[in-house]
């Protein structure tokens, strides 16, 4: 279905892998990335671009005649833990600008929300898609603002907005920034450089996740479904696994014996986590367009640490 692809937070966590995905399947040419840092893509087109800047966001994809917007520039919850105004006006500021954009050019949209649209007072464990959204964190009052928007966009304009809520994701190309999930990527690292990691997050501290590569199909999977299969326009409940520190740092030692963890715990990301689900459901989102996640933990590790020492190898 999508043919002309615009990208917004291109170099971001998830931006940096979904160009190459999108270009693979689409062609280099009809993906435009899109990012507020410069940057020269070893393949295809790419723009700098403020997403504050509406102007600028429109023209580029009128010029590039994208039918497609997929917007992913954002703040992660612990930096907007720190500047709440600043993430108020980059979320919110960007969203309404792609929204816009896409209801103006007709293009398909898409944009992330996350596990931190849930808060303390929503059922914890096995969380519906539908339920109580009352979250306490400035990233969690922008993403269930920004899926009520995009509610509002398809009710009122017709655009057809598509959206996931994802967990903590775990990858060894881009490192996330300012999240309060990226413990679980971190770890990996410092498991390959120095056979030990302190954690930011306590024990017992239950999170969902994913592995990038299910992280991306399911972009695309939603993306290329039957718009007459969907009841759910703002944001689809995904997870591929949920875990404590122990459990990972369990994982990893099948392949490091050695492998210590230690805690140091930050009280505001910690604060964060325990205001978010300790496991999802994602039912709503196999039956309406078939999710499936393909790794789970010992899967997603025995590829991570693979990639990873080849890739700090060379560094
Ligand atoms: C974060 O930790 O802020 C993100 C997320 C779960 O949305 N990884």
């Amino acid at each position: 279905m999508m043919k002309r692809i615009m990208i917004t937070g291109a170099l971001g966590q998830i931006g940096s892998e979904l160009v190459g995905k999108l270009q693979g399947i689409y062609g280099v040419d009809n993906v435009l990335a899109t990012d507020i840092r410069p940057a020269s893509l070893e393949n295809g087109p790419f723009q700098l671009l403020d997403v504050t800047d509406a102007q600028r966001m429109y023209d580029l994809a009128k010029d590039f005649k994208a039918d497609t917007m997929m917007h992913m520039a954002a703040l992660l919850s612990a930096t907007a833990e720190e500047k709440p105004l600043l993430a108020w006006n980059l979320n919110m500021g960007g969203l309404v600008n792609a929204l816009e954009a896409s209801r103006e050019l007709g293009m398909q949209f898409f944009t992330p929300s996350s596990i931190g649209a849930f808060g303390p007072s929503t059922p914890k464990v096995n969380t519906p898609q539908d339920t109580l959204q009352r979250p306490t964190t400035m990233y969690g009052v922008n993403k269930v603002a920004g899926e009520l928007l995009c509610d509002y966009y398809f009710h009122k304009f017709g655009v057809d907005t598509r959206g996931l809520r994802f967990p903590g994701l775990i990858s060894h190309v881009a490192q996330p920034g300012g999240g309060t999930t990226d413990y679980a990527v971190d770890i990996y690292y410092k498991a390959i450089e120095k056979q030990a990691y302190t954690s930011y997050i306590a024990n017992g501290t239950y999170m969902d996740m994913m592995y990038m590569p299910d992280a991306l199909q399911s972009i695309v999977d939603l993306m290329e479904a039957d718009a007459s299969r969907l009841e759910h326009r703002n944001s689809f409940n995904v997870t591929a696994m949920s875990f404590e520190p122990e459990e990972i740092a369990a994982s990893i030692r099948k392949h490091i014996p050695e492998f210590k963890i230690s805690y140091e715990v930050d009280p505001v990301r910690q604060a964060i986590a325990d205001s978010w689900p300790d496991s999802i459901d994602a039912s709503a989102a196999e039956q309406e367009w078939g999710f499936k996640a393909q790794y789970d933990l010992d899967a997603m590790t025995v590829d991570m640490l693979e990639k990873l020492k080849i890739k700090l190898q060379n560094v």
